[in-house]
């Protein structure tokens, strides 16, 4: 039976934000919104444990479709809340935001990418059951399509259903997601497991069940040497330059620091870090720190040993970081992410805590182990050398650069304040073509691709600088490539990649983006790259306005819009056309739908190291060493969104 107290209407109101918005708070509702389900339900039974009253968590993956997330924790409170005057555990799964780091309180320490919460979850949830168990007594609250709770309360508490061991506590959550919301509401084990064995990395002390109950699998993931064996395990088929990897380990202040990290002979480095176990992508002041210290600390030996001959010879930062692969895990007691996506930590007490453990620790772990020493300087001598060589032919190309006709194909905007130009890169001539006819002139400019776009990680840097298509876009955005590369000199305030909503355009954007990311990947880390998303479908259909037919139109992006469409209107579908590329559109669709800023839809695209979430190429389960980094796109319209 559902009770509306005066409060009641407010928690409703609240959750019925999300399910009109659900993107707004797991950014999509796709397969990856549908698992930050599962990670904010989780990422509170991690904060239980790291509270220290939290020792398992268990996962099951039910046949029903439903999952269950339980901890032996304190359970959360079902006391009488003191201004909402409903039970504390109603409050934390009907209240947005509640219980969370809005509240001001030092409780939350982990959390996911939007840090929304449980009510979240219980929003975006056709049917949701909290069990919670303290003192003895079991209690539940079961909440209903999108968060209406059914429990009946008795004097304004949950009724007791049954009774327990007084020290057998903890809450149990399970949750079925609405189907009339996400996309998919099929959970991905191999998701699951790969997020359950980063955890498990990251908790050293916590012991995780993983169930399901469709495959019969029946998993524990328990990292007794952390961010060691992360280390191990993400080496496990490389070939390494020693042995084991370092763990260093110290407290600066109130900053605990936590380094692993192994060398491999791979020509590539990957620093993953965390603060407070969340994945920091966009690395800051944590990740500074530690390359300082290590710098510093090599080149210090390596003149030691006499391996740099030259007193004022110094290896670079990337020399000595040539093979690495390192975790940083580090605990703050107030941390502030920074970046658009909340994902760069700020913190400039974390840079100097980083620093001064790993420095002095590192060192004594190298003072008792020459030989480890020894073979990683070797290592960046090898790479120091290369890298005096490659310069010189780097550095030619980028001269002849200056040419004018690789710029030819541009047609340029006419404005030149570049915070309000923007860059459209439109696969083929034709398409090109209408893009130039249908653009706002004073502040779009259009390059046309021909061809494919050449794999740069597949070419020698020298084919990749006289690639034809590539000097093109080098010139156009004006700010160089590599160690030269300055954002500031950029020409353009978004470059928008606009291809066929196809495999074809998938694949070419994925090239381009591959080309950004390896030399340019300021662009996409400053939030400068954008992915424009064409209509797929048109629909015409016939609505009835005070007793008159009228005729109208509408959009539509991919087939699960269509589908939506198809179910919630009564309307009358007049035609439907089906747009296989951009050149079916004429130049006034075009605008209206991928070019006018107050009425496209764009996806941003950032870069997410993956350990965090779904998407497959998480580096949990890379076999090789280049940095597992996929290109994530959030979507989003970007109509009314002031810049
Ligand atoms: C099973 C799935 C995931 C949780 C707790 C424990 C407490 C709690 C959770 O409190 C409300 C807000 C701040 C105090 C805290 C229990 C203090 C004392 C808790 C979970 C009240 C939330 N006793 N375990 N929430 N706080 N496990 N597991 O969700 O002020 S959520």
């Amino acid at each position: 039976m559902e009770q509306y107290t005066g409060s009641q209407i407010v928690v409703l109101e609240g959750l019925e934000a999300v399910r009109k918005r659900p993107g707004m708070y797991i950014g999509s509702t796709g397969t990856r919104g549908l698992h930050h389900l599962i990670w904010e339900i989780l990422d509170n039974g991690i904060d239980e444990h790291l509270a220290g009253f939290c020792t398992q968590i268990k996962i099951i993956l039910q046949k029903d479709g439903g999952l269950t997330i339980q901890d032996n924790g304190r359970g959360v409170p079902v006391d009488m809340h003191p201004t909402k005057k409903i039970p504390t555990v109603r409050v934390v799964y009907t209240i947005l935001h509640a219980g969370g780091k809005f509240g001001g309180s030092v409780y939350k320490v982990s959390g996911g990418l939007h840090g929304v919460g449980a009510s979240v979850v219980n929003a975006l949830s056709r049917h949701m059951i909290v069990e919670i168990k303290r003192e003895g007594k079991v209690y539940r609250d079961e909440y209903k399509n999108g968060g209406h709770p059914i429990t009946q309360l008795e004097d304004g508490l949950l009724p007791v259903v049954g009774k327990c061991n007084k020290s057998d506590t903890g809450t149990k959550v399970t949750f079925y997601p609405d189907d009339t919301i996400f996309e998919t509401v099929e959970f991905k084990a191999d998701t699951i497991k790969k997020k359950l064995k980063e955890i498990a990395f990251l908790n050293k002390n916590l012991i995780i069940q993983y169930i399901d109950e469709n495959s019969g699998e029946d998993i524990t993931y328990h990292e007794e040497f952390g961010i060691k064996s992360f280390v191990s395990y993400l080496n496990r088929e490389a070939t390494s330059l020693h042995e084991e990897p370092i763990y260093i380990e110290g407290q600066s202040g109130e900053i605990e620091v936590e380094v692993a990290f192994q060398y491999t002979n791979d020509y590539s480095e990957q620093i993953n870090a965390y603060c407070n176990r969340i994945n920091v992508v966009d690395g800051g002041t944590l990740v500074t720190g530690f390359k300082s210290a290590l710098t510093r600390v090599m080149n210090q030996y390596a003149r030691e040993l006499n391996i740099l001959k030259e007193k004022d010879e110094n290896f670079d930062g990337k020399d000595i970081r040539n093979g690495l692969v390192a975790i940083i895990s580090i605990k703050h007691p107030d941390p502030q992410f920074e970046g658009q996506t909340k994902t760069k930590l700020g913190n400039t007490d974390a840079k100097s805590a980083v620093d001064e453990v790993f420095a002095a620790e590192v060192q004594r772990y190298f003072d008792k182990n020459v030989d480890v020493l020894k073979s990683i300087l070797d290592n960046s001598l090898k790479s120091y050398t290369a890298r005096k060589a490659g310069d010189k032919a780097r550095t030619a190309i980028l001269k002849q650069l200056s040419d004018v006709d690789t710029k030819s194909k541009l047609a340029s905007c006419s404005s030149k304040k570049p915070e309000e130009c923007e860059l459209y890169i439109v696969e083929g001539d034709s398409a090109g073509g209408t893009v130039k006819t249908a653009r706002n002139r004073r502040t779009q400019a259009v390059l046309p691709l021909r061809g494919k776009i050449l794999n740069v990680e597949k070419s020698s840097l020298e084919k990749i600088l006289v690639n034809n298509e590539i000097k093109s876009m080098i010139a156009c955005f004006g700010c160089g490539i590599g160690d030269e590369f300055d954002i500031t000199k950029l020409r353009y305030d978004k470059i928008i990649i606009l291809t066929d909503a196809d495999v074809d355009g998938a694949h070419i954007s994925t090239l381009l983006l591959t080309f950004f990311y390896r030399f340019m990947p300021e662009l996409i880390l400053e939030g400068k790259v954008f992915r424009g998303l064409p209509p797929l479908y048109r629909v015409e259909y016939e609505v009835t306005v005070k007793g008159k037919k009228k005729k109208q139109s509408e959009y539509l992006f991919n087939d699960f819009e269509l589908e939506k469409f198809r179910k919630n209107s009564d309307n009358k579908i007049l035609a439907l056309q089906r747009y296989k590329g951009l050149g079916e559109m004429d130049a006034n669709q075009l605008w209206e739908t991928t070019l006018n800023p107050d009425t496209r839809i764009m996806a941003q695209v950032s870069i997410s190291d993956t350990v965090e979430a779904d998407e497959i190429t998480t580096i949990l389960m890379s076999s090789n060493v280049p940095p597992r980094r996929s290109f994530i796109m959030e979507e989003a319209r970007y109509a009314n969104v002031d810049v």
